[in-house]
């Protein structure tokens, strides 16, 4: 059986990766429908040998389309993701815009692909921080039980989208070249008035505050993940930091479980756990590192240890490439799911 599918945001760094995972999956598309803004209109991708032009994301773009994969930002999802709906498609939204929604399943597969069947037309990707984050800590989860969490994100600029990535390479070949004064437009939040260097630099700021003095990008951890584990007893505490470089977010987590644990027991269900790979080797200096996983598919864990101070604590280093595992493949893992599921389509 082949499906009608189309990308949302076709030319963004999201989109551009979900097309080129649909491709390398061999993914059963009979037609691949690429949406964008106006402004891309005409412009030319291709996909599985062919040459595919991209076409204006609106409400009448869906007609025939049984999968949607949105990634243009949380207003197009909210603008358009009902109108996909209508016409017969599931969505896969992987904005914001209606994770915490309580009739979307927000999905990773590796910890809750079951509940994608609940869906009323929409399912929702979650942040790529929490993605890779609750894939390494649900075989914890599951045997001891987790009561908190501190995270400390190392996020990379790809993150931010195509233009951010952009402006930190022009940057980084300004700071070689010996300038001091070079744009600085996008980062932390292209919207805000303030701006600051990315380049060699770490920015303690990834979307905007909230009135308790968290970001918007760490109260989706905190949010994302209890809704995720259907657990909101789980306390979490992240500090979200983008740093100068291109991909790979990379995360330090110290996590306390409800019961006792033999690390043994730790380290060998992490191992086990499908889609987690552990790169754990101090002898030989191993762990992950995001030059390593670049363009891999799975979530890495290495410097795994026990705390110095609470006997139920762990410590440990989360690396993935987020626009795959953080967005496009974590989508694409969730349509591959909606072709083999029957279920799913009612
Ligand atoms: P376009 O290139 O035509 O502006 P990124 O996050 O990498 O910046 O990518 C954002 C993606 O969302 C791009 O594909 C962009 O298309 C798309 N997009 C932005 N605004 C709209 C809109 N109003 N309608 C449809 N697609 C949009
Ligand atoms: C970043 N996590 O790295 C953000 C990007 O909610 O999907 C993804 C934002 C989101 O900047």
């Amino acid at each position: 059986e082949k499906f009608n599918v189309a990308v949302v945001g076709a030319t963004g760094a999201v989109g551009q990766a979900m097309i080129s995972m649909l491709e390398s999956r061999d993914f059963p598309t009979d037609e691949l429908r690429l949406l964008a803004s106006k402004r891309s209109v005409g412009k030319k991708v291709m996909y599985k040998g062919k040459e595919l032009e991209i076409q204006e994301a609106n409400e009448n773009a869906f007609a025939g389309i049984d999968i949607a994969l949105f990634s243009a930002g949380g207003s197009v999802s909210k603008a358009l993701a009902p109108a996909a709906v209508k016409s017969g498609a599931i969505v896969v939204d992987n904005t914001s815009a209606f994770r915490m929604d309580e009739n979307v399943p927000l999905i990773v597969p590796e910890v809750n692909i079951e509940r994608a069947k609940d869906h009323q037309g929409i399912i929702a990707n979650p942040n790529c921080s929490t993605i890779q984050m609750v894939v390494a800590l649900k075989p914890i989860f599951d045997k001891w039980g987790i009561k908190r969490i501190v995270v400390s994100t190392y996020q990379a600029v790809s993150g931010s989208g195509v233009e951010a990535v952009k402006e930190l390479q022009a940057q980084a070949q300004a700071v070689l070249d010996g300038k001091t004064d070079f744009p600085k437009e996008i980062l932390p939040v292209g919207s805000l008035p303030k701006h600051y260097q990315i380049a060699f630099n770490a920015i303690p700021q990834i979307d905007v505050f909230e009135d308790n003095g968290f970001t918007k990008e760490e109260m989706k951890m905190v949010n994302e993940t209890q809704k995720i584990f259907e657990d909101s007893s789980i306390e979490v505490t992240p500090t979200a930091v983008r740093i100068g470089i291109v991909n790979g977010h990379s995360e330090a987590i110290y996590v306390e479980t409800k019961e006792a644990f033999d690390m043994k027991d730790v380290v060998a269900s992490l191992s086990n756990f499908e889609g987690l790979q552990v790169v754990d080797n101090i002898q030989e200096q191993e762990y992950p590192l995001a030059t390593d996983v670049d363009g891999k598919l799975d979530v890495y864990v290495g410097r795994i240890r026990k705390d110095l101070y609470n006997e139920k604590g762990i410590n440990m280093w989360v690396v993935a490439d987020n626009l795959l595992k953080g967005a496009a493949w974590n989508a694409v893992q969730i349509a591959e799911y909606l072709t083999k599921t029957k279920e799913v389509w009612k």
